[in-house]
């Protein structure tokens, strides 16, 4: 990207850290929204949680795709030419098995990951086009939660959208729904999406997936803190700050939290605003929402989707659901 881009793109990022921050602060139950975890120390966290051990979403998803990944692909395809578009700009090993089941079955591919960031679009083309020869890669910087526009494919193709990885889990159920009603708008009657939902299963086996003994998640969710530090001029005594993750059966999803270690006034200079906070009162950072067996092909149906097929692993954790839009 080039440099003013690169400007333009970290001005807009900035303003709408302000924005987020501001409001989510001065609410009644203070919130700040997951995608700021994202920087560049907390990309780093997130990539370390994906192989812990507690961490289980991961690598059950990849189980589930390198057993099916062939099926997948030669069902969206339904005969013909297929292109593989991602919201989220590449899941690494998870997108290279079903790219790889596609150039196996028509020579090369091309793939569209659609992402708001070109940074991170840049960094997902240079990867891939280097690693796995037969991939052509075609970036699309777009914010996909406000609806999905591709470029027209060639009549004879048919189009995969890849959201993987449990995302659509960090929405609420009516986000969830618009999400998916504005990617069905972006598509084609016969294309197919691929969404991978982590299933509703035991409190405490949850709970360390989001709550891990190394401590490692906690630092993902503290980080947020130091960005803020960092950005808006902010005072955060990290050590003041506690991470917590609760399941929260009720709502079918586990909750991350920072606690408040006391009562304590924390300074924003860039917002110049102060925030005061009570001992044990929170900020909630995330909600990460698990299904229902048959809850997503529900929700991908009402969406406009046929359920074509689905796919889990031995203990039902997790499930690959496939949809064609109707
Ligand atoms: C990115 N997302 C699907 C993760 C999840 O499991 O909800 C983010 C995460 N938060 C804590 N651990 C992982």
């Amino acid at each position: 990207m080039n440099e003013p881009a690169l400007q333009t793109e970290e001005a807009r990022i900035e303003e709408s850290v302000a924005a987020v921050v501001r409001e989510g602060l001065t609410a009644g139950q203070k919130r700040l929204p997951p995608w700021l975890f994202y920087d560049e120390a907390g990309s780093r966290l997130f990539e370390r949680i994906t192989e812990l051990p507690e961490y289980y979403p991961t690598r059950t998803e990849r189980g589930i795709l390198t057993e099916h990944a062939a099926e997948i692909v030669a069902l969206a395809a339904g005969g013909r030419r297929l292109r593989m578009a991602e919201l989220g700009a590449g899941s690494a090993d998870k997108t290279r098995l079903l790219l790889a089941a596609a150039i196996k079955q028509q020579g090369t591919v091309l793939y569209e990951p659609v992402d708001v960031s070109a940074t991170a679009l840049e960094a997902a083309r240079e990867r891939i086009e280097r690693e796995i020869p037969g991939v052509r890669v075609a970036p699309r910087v777009e914010d996909y939660t406000r609806g999905l526009e591709l470029e027209p494919e060639e009549a004879d193709e048919r189009r995969l959208v890849l959201y993987i990885g449990s995302s659509i889990g960090n929405f609420d159920p009516q986000e969830a729904a618009g999400l998916l009603v504005g990617v069905r708008a972006g598509l084609k009657p016969g294309d197919t999406l691929l969404l991978g939902v982590d299933l509703v299963k035991d409190a405490p086996t949850l709970v360390a997936a989001y709550d891990d003994a190394a401590g490692v998640t906690a630092a993902f969710n503290l980080n947020l803190l130091e960005r803020l530090n960092r950005e808006l001029g902010a005072d955060f005594d990290l050590s003041a700050f506690a991470h917590r993750a609760v399941w929260n059966a009720a709502e079918s999803r586990i909750e991350m939290h920072l606690v408040s270690r006391r009562k304590q006034r924390v300074r924003l200079k860039a917002l110049n605003l102060d925030v005061e906070f009570a001992e044990d009162e929170t900020i909630h950072t995330e909600n990460s929402y698990k299904y229902a067996p048959g809850a997503a092909e529900a929700r991908m149906t009402r969406a406009g989707f046929a359920a074509v097929e689905s796919w889990a692993d031995d203990r039902g954790w997790f499930a690959v659901c496939l949809g064609r839009a109707k």
